[in-house]
């Protein structure tokens, strides 16, 4: 487990930051743990899932507080709407390199084209996770779209003025 989150600090590295990595024995498996253990707002939480869209893996960073429509992920990565599905654990671990869990917004071992929901940019400081289920860090909205080369786009359901969330 520490081995995963050495793996993310050094992928940080190579894109010349040095995040402050925090691991919380009470654990960050999910989202409300993270919330709990950070003792931030879960909105600050930031999510970061995998998804097959139009046969392709692709990452969505949104919220704590929401969830990922995947008609707009769908549309948003150039596949049809409605051909997006969350990725299984097993594409989750081959494609990124991370256990669920544990997945990191960025550093993974394919490049993975990446969407960053908008509503993240509302808050001066999120959280998201460091390679394991125990593990976060702290980061700016903006910086975190920068260093996972993410496209920003309302993915969230019933965000933005895209499709209604059915
Ligand atoms: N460490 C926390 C906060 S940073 C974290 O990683 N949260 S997360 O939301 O990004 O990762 C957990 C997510 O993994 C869940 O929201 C859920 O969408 C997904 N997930 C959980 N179990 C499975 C599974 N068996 N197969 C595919 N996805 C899963």
């Amino acid at each position: 487990m520490s081995r995963a989150v050495d793996r993310f600090a050094a992928a940080a590295a190579d894109l010349g930051v040095d995040l402050r990595v925090t691991r919380y024995p009470a654990g960050t498996r999910t989202a409300r743990d993270a919330a709990a253990a950070v003792g931030c707002e879960l909105g600050q939480i930031v999510k970061s899932l995998v998804f097959v869209a139009g046969g392709r893996v692709v990452v969505a960073l949104v919220s704590g507080a929401d969830t990922v429509d995947t008609g707009r992920l769908g549309a948003a990565a150039g596949a049809g709407a409605g051909d997006a599905r969350q990725a299984r654990a097993e594409e989750v671990a081959d494609a990124t390199g991370f256990s669920i869990g544990g997945v990191p917004p960025f550093g993974h071992a394919r490049k993975l084209e990446t969407f960053l929901d908008r509503r993240l940019l509302d808050f001066e400081e999120v959280w998201a996770a460091a390679g394991a289920p125990d593990a976060c860090f702290p980061i700016a909205p903006g910086e975190l779209a920068r260093l996972a080369e993410a496209s920003v786009v309302d993915v969230a359901a019933g965000a933005g003025s895209g499709p209604t969330a059915s």
